[in-house]
């Protein structure tokens, strides 16, 4: 864990006047695009949402989303990261701060706006200037020792979602291992269970982000 990730760089920015920020991120594959599409899906017949995806190279994310028209095609926005998608969420977060703001400025009556992170390493930990509330998203089939091996995503996100349970029993992933690791590291903070397979809609997590907005 390098040191430069524990200390934010930029202050959380203030409140008044603006959409919540929820940052999604986790490892590649984890499910970060198939849980912004459910919180679409969810919230946006009672909410006004919007998102920003970040990729390295392409605008996958972005056009995938489009493609299933979770939302209208003019609330979602693509920042390409470059090599290092961490960076842009945590050190130079401006990229990511002009997207929010061109949508803000499209749709002033904006309640959320979703920001997924560029797949990346157990480390990767959104800036609290460019998020407000963070969502770190792994999957069973990454092994169920990684919460064990901790990370600031795992430690610090203010919800870790665990994807992919119907998956557990093909890949031999104790589910029970890893919600005990996990709540080792977290201190009390929330750990939700999720297959985006088998429940699209993701209602505990939708639920949290409504708590979230609520004491916004
Ligand atoms: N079996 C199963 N597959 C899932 C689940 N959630 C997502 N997937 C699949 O996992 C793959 C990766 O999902 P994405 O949502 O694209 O993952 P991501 O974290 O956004 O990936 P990157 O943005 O490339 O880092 C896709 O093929 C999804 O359909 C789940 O709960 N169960
Ligand atoms: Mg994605």
């Amino acid at each position: 864990m390098g040191e430069h990730h524990e200390h934010d760089p930029h202050d959380a920015a203030p409140a008044h006047g603006r959409p919540l920020r929820l940052g999604i991120g986790g490892p590649v594959g984890s499910g970060k695009t198939a849980l912004t599409a459910a919180l679409c899906r969810a919230l946006r017949g009672e909410l006004e949402v919007a998102v920003v995806t970040n990729d390295i190279y392409t605008t996958e994310d972005a056009d995938f989303l489009r493609r299933e028209a979770v939302l209208p095609d003019d609330r979602i926005t693509a920042v390409r990261t470059g090599a290092c998608p961490h960076t842009a969420i945590r050190d130079d977060i401006s990229a990511n701060l002009d997207a929010v703001e061109a949508l803000q400025a499209r749709h002033p009556g904006l309640d959320l706006v979703i920001v997924e992170s560029g797949g990346d390493n157990l480390t990767a930990l959104f800036s609290r200037g460019l998020a407000d509330r963070q969502i770190f998203v792994l999957d069973v089939a990454g092994g169920d020792d990684v919460p064990r091996k901790g990370g600031l995503g795992v430690a610090a996100a203010d919800l870790l979602v665990i994807n992919k349970t119907d998956l557990a029993p093909l890949v031999g992933s104790d589910l029970a291992v890893m919600g005990r690791d996990a709540a080792k590291v977290r201190d009390g903070k929330p750990v939700a269970f999720t297959s985006l397979r088998e429940q699209p809609g993701a209602p505990e997590v939708a639920g949290w982000v409504r708590d979230a907005l609520r004491t916004w």
